[in-house]
């Protein structure tokens, strides 16, 4: 049985061993789901340190162990998300967090859940210009662009990438989501939205299926 208390806490501590520790134990025991495990243990760890980090009882070096912690989770764990996947692509994202913009543990959530779900995705990583998303998008024919931002400051930029890629008519949609953004923002600027990494999959098996 999953103790998601104990992954909490491991987020919380900024414990990277007891973290990878705990994923790896998940990841090697078929009867675990790590879906659950991500959404009900490690990810409200990662939010709770970071109110702990807004209230100020936490400060920069445990906001970054926490994301350190939950990074080596996430590692751990993506194997056997990429194994649930299946061998038939269902279709293709190029994914990245914008410019500007470093936080990657959304990002790469919605990255593992999409390649769990049978999508080939191609990780450009964080603060990711504008025109790598067109160039990689175009290269690889991608199906969906997807743009992560956690900052006010970034969203902005999720904006540029659909205007970039009606100018380079690109047949490919474009999925945002991260912190600070919305479906109101998503629909202000003519792109697809998901607030949560499951339900990127879902908008992401929708678009495909509708093209
Ligand atoms: Co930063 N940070 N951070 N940070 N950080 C936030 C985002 C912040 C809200 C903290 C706060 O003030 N409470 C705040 C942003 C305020 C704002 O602009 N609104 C903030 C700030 C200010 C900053 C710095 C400017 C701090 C500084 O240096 N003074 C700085 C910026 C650096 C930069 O990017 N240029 C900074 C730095 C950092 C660290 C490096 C220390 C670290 C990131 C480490 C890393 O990613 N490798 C960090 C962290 C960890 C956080 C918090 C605590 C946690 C973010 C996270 O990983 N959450 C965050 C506070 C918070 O979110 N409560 C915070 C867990 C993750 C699973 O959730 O990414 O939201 P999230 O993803 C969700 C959904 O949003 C969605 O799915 C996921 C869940 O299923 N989603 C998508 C995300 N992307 C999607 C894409 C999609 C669809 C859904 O489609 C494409």
């Amino acid at each position: 049985m999953l103790d998601t208390r104990m992954l909490s806490s491991a987020i919380v501590e900024g414990d990277v061993e007891q973290a990878r520790h705990l994923a790896e134990q998940i990841a090697a025991d078929p009867g675990l789901d790590p879906v659950m495990a991500l959404e009900q243990g490690f990810i409200p760890g990662i939010r709770e340190v970071g109110r702990l980090w807004q209230e100020g009882e936490y400060f920069l070096p445990e906001l970054v162990q926490g994301a350190e912690a939950m990074k080596a989770a996430m590692a751990a764990l993506t194997p056997r998300l990429a194994r649930s996947g299946g061998h038939k692509a269902r279709g293709k994202v190029v994914l990245g967090t914008v410019a500007g913009d470093l936080h990657d543990i959304g990002k790469s959530l919605v990255g593992a859940l999409l390649v769990a779900h049978g999508f080939e995705v191609e990780d450009l990583g964080v603060d990711v210009p504008v025109c790598a998303f067109i160039d990689r998008a175009r290269e690889g024919r991608a199906d969906i662009v997807a743009a992560s931002a956690l900052l006010t400051t970034t969203m902005v930029t999720q904006r540029a990438l659909v205007e970039a890629v009606a100018e380079a008519r690109l047949d490919c949609a474009v999925l945002i989501g991260g912190a600070p953004t919305s479906a109101r923002w998503a629909r202000e600027v003519g792109a697809h939205y998901a607030e949560s990494a499951p339900e990127a999959v879902e908008v992401a098996c929708r678009l495909v299926q509708s093209r």
